[in-house]
């Protein structure tokens, strides 16, 4: 090779390098030129960080990308419709515990979910008529259930207590006439149920509860002949009793007018379905749906609960255990995901005055996080249903 040709190739080379160069000092300068201040684009009033924050799974991770809220400290006087609220407690379940993660593994499930996107199939943006924030996890202590379930129902109050953002035409469903906000709960075990019915009994009256559940979760605390009760002790409350409680202390509406559907867990004694009736409900066991079909179910829902206020507890092992693994007492042959968001379609219009999502048990979930996946998205459904009706007379 000549000395000459080398400097040809040398110097292409240097020059495709210099291109090379130019492209890279380009695109540094043309971002210098834009004066990129990043204090800037995250600032409030920045068009580049509103679009961010409706972006799925940036930030802090609330329940379907809600407003987070100190709803029990310095923000405690701001006005909202719904609150979330995180109810870590497992220390009444009677085999796998781990329902104390269950609020923080829904919140993950949720993180591609958004209070303002649309529901499809439930025609509807919840921020179109509700301001739904979420006030994070209630402390409650693990060393004694009585007072971890008072730390609860202490937190439930103080927020059903409060006026709501919005107020509606005609006269409101509470007791005071006013309008209050709704509470959407992240179990926990079931037990929590008695204590947040207690809070919207205070609000509203005794309600109409739409239980959704593999079992009945209405036995009577029951001492065994040898049983570890001494005779004059109390039975602790459980994840199997508190509708009973619920029951003794007038929480539920009267008329056999609540529901369980799903059923389909082992019984002790065929009375225990006397029981469950005298507790105040009626049962659709989960293979009607075989039968009946979803549309049946509703129909079965909405006869049983008329127009009264609603309250919708959902044990997450109602969905089949192969789509929702993660939860204390497992039993096969649940509903389906298809089956429940279709059934929730259904009681568009009922006036929902509070609900729980209970017993996702993380620790038990697939890598998939396919429980919590469901749990947050019969979460968002729920906001829904209470997004399209308002509890008004
Ligand atoms: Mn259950």
């Amino acid at each position: 090779m000549s000395m000459s040709s080398l400097a040809v190739i040398l110097s292409l080379t240097l020059s495709v390098v210099a291109q090379q160069q130019r492209l890279v000092g380009t695109t540094l300068s043309s971002l210098a030129n834009q004066n990129v201040n990043f204090t800037h684009v995250f600032a409030a009033e920045s068009v580049l960080a509103e679009s961010w924050a409706e972006t799925s799974w940036n930030g802090l991770t609330t329940f379907a990308r809600a407003g987070p809220l100190r709803c029990f400290g310095v923000e405690s006087e701001t006005p909202y419709d719904v609150a979330v609220l995180g109810a870590p407690f497992d220390t009444a379940t009677s085999f796998r515990p781990g329902a104390r993660f269950g609020p923080n593994g829904i919140r993950q499930g949720s993180r591609r979910l958004g209070v303002d996107r649309i529901n499809v199939p439930m025609k509807i943006r919840v921020t179109d008529h509700l301001n739904v924030v979420d006030c994070g996890d209630v402390p409650m202590v693990y060393t004694d259930n009585k007072v971890a379930l008072r730390q609860l129902e202490q937190a439930n109050a103080a927020l059903l207590s409060k006026a709501s953002l919005r107020a509606y035409e005609g006269k409101s469903l509470a007791k005071d006439g006013k309008f209050h906000p709704r509470v959407l709960t992240l179990g926990g075990d079931h037990t929590i149920t008695l204590p947040l019915l207690r809070g919207v009994a205070g609000v509203y009256g005794p309600v109409s509860v739409i239980h959704f559940d593999s079992h009945l979760d209405t036995w009577a605390p029951k001492q065994t002949e040898d049983g570890p009760w001494l005779p004059d002790e109390e039975i602790p409350v459980s994840h199997g009793s508190y509708f009973w409680y619920a029951a003794q202390e007038g929480l539920l509406a009267p008329n056999n007018s609540n529901i369980h559907a799903g059923i389909r867990g082992a019984l002790s004694s065929w009375e225990d379905y006397d029981n469950d009736y005298e507790v105040g409900f009626v049962i659709s066991h989960a293979d009607e749906l075989e039968e009946i079909g979803w549309k049946g179910v509703v129909q079965k829902i909405r006869e049983t609960v008329g127009d009264n206020p609603v309250y919708i507890s959902l044990d997450i092992d109602v969905i089949d255990p192969g789509m929702a693994p993660a939860t204390g007492t497992p039993e096969i042959g649940g509903i389906t995901t298809r089956e429940i968001k279709k059934i929730l379609q259904g009681l568009s219009g009922l006036k929902i005055v509070g609900a729980d999502i209970v017993e996702v048990a993380p620790g038990y979930d697939t890598q998939d996080e396919i429980t919590q996946i469901a749990a947050a998205n019969i979460g968002w459904d729920i906001l829904a249903l209470m997004a399209k009706t308002p509890v008004v007379e």
